[in-house]
């Protein structure tokens, strides 16, 4: 989509510090780390929210889940653990209307998050 900010660091029109990159998904640091680390997840093809994901995308949505996995583990958080998250619409607190699965780490995460 045109106006989607993910989708134009996909596109490589904003750049972004990427740590995975394959035909079907992205993952890169967030600008704005809420942790030691701290990425995110995107598949490239524009899905809003995890609301949206039809029965088409599933597959997708477990290679994106696996990936957000092994990346963690690549990143550090294999032994002392990690948190995925994904903010969905208004009341989950989601900025940017494009399908991303937030991983942080590094260090102790409080619950619930508030
Ligand atoms: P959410 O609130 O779940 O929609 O989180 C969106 C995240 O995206 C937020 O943590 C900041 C991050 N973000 C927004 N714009 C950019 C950008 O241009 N580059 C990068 N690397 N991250 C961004």
């Amino acid at each position: 989509m045109s106006d989607c900010i993910f989708c134009k660091i996909i596109a490589g029109e904003i750049p972004a510090k990427k740590i995975y990159e394959d035909d079907e998904m992205l993952a890169f640091h967030d600008v704005r780390p809420q942790a030691p680390v701290h990425f995110l997840v995107i598949p490239k093809k524009h899905i809003k929210s995890i609301m949206d994901i039809e029965s088409d995308d599933t597959a997708l949505a477990g290679r994106l889940l696996s990936k957000a996995q092994e990346l963690a583990k690549e990143q550090g958080c294999g032994e002392k653990g990690a948190r995925f998250v994904i903010n969905a619409k208004d009341h989950g607190g989601q900025t940017v209307d494009h399908l991303h699965i937030h991983v942080l780490g590094g260090r102790f995460l409080n619950w619930p998050p508030g």
